[in-house]
């Protein structure tokens, strides 16, 4: 195990992340507490309110069939019961974490099919925009599609072989492959114009819209070596959107495809500009 609890509870703490980490066990999961006050469920509902009026009809039917199989927002969710569920649909289970974690532990989550969801949520000042992930971001955004079995598979093999990308040298162009699918990922839906599946465009109002319905978002079709080889945006709506043809296309590229070659023989060479390819 890489860096410990304590020494990274330090750290967040002199970085004023907002997580209690001091209570953490040693896999970075603590428990959920399922104490909210009236203020933090209103905050809930008015986020799942105002975001489902656009996901009904800019997120892919994949999201929204899982939206509805854990019924997620009438209330601030209890995670042991959407892992009940969760468990039935995919064999993934949500496990509560105080925020970001380092990324190995992050991994390991993943590989055994265990979605780390932040145990806090945003104050009604922040809620259009927030710099950390918090619950609203990792439930309403992440969730619903580790529901869907192909994606859940792509998800438990990448937090698999994550490790050994980066130590080849591989750490931006693994994180770009997670970025441009599970945080700003797009996918083709049968007889429809594209719709959104990534989390960072379900969990945002703005970007949402501009990312499905602008004439001036980018759309790229997917492919597994471009996506790994260009840069994306951190706080401004992203130049690039990948669209995928299915997400057993994804798990199936992500599988199949040479991840040891593409790092090899392009960790040291200049990325590709989003506005270019
Ligand atoms: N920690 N809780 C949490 N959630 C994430 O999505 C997350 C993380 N740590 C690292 C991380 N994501 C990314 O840097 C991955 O690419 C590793
Ligand atoms: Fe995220």
């Amino acid at each position: 195990m890489g860096v410990s609890v304590q020494e990274y509870a330090r750290e967040c703490a002199a970085q004023g992340l907002r997580g209690d980490y001091s209570v953490c066990r040693a896999d970075f999961t603590v428990e959920q507490k399922y104490d909210y006050s009236a203020a933090e469920q209103e905050v809930w509902r008015t986020l799942c309110d105002r975001q489902s009026k656009l996901t009904k009809r800019l997120a892919h039917k994949s999201y929204l069939d899982g939206m509805e199989a854990l019924s997620l927002v009438d209330r601030i969710p209890d995670f042991h019961e959407v892992s009940d569920k969760l468990r039935k649909l995919s064999g993934w289970e949500i496990v509560a974490v105080p925020g970001l974690i380092p990324a190995q532990p992050f991994f390991d989550h993943l590989a055994n099919r265990r979605f780390p969801v932040t145990n806090w949520l945003r104050t009604r000042e922040e809620l259009d925009y927030i710099v950390e992930p918090d619950m609203f971001h990792d439930f309403f955004g992440h969730v619903p599609v580790l529901s869907q079995p192909a994606f859940g598979d792509f998800m438990q093999m990448y937090g698999e072989k994550a490790g050994d990308l980066i130590e080849a040298g591989g750490g931006d162009m693994i994180t770009r492959l997670y970025w441009y699918t599970a945080e700003y990922g797009l996918m083709q839906q049968a007889g429809q114009p594209k719709k959104a599946f990534g989390a960072g465009l379900m969990s945002s109002f703005t970007e949402l819209q501009f990312a499905v319905e602008s004439a001036d978002a980018h759309h790229v079709g997917f492919d597994i070596e471009t996506v790994m080889r260009t840069t994306y945006e951190i706080d401004k709506f992203q130049r690039a959107y990948f669209v995928l043809p299915s997400f057993d296309a994804l798990r199936d590229a992500f599988q199949h495809s040479d991840l040891a070659g593409i790092v090899k023989r392009f960790k040291d060479a200049p990325p590709l500009d989003p506005a270019m390819i």
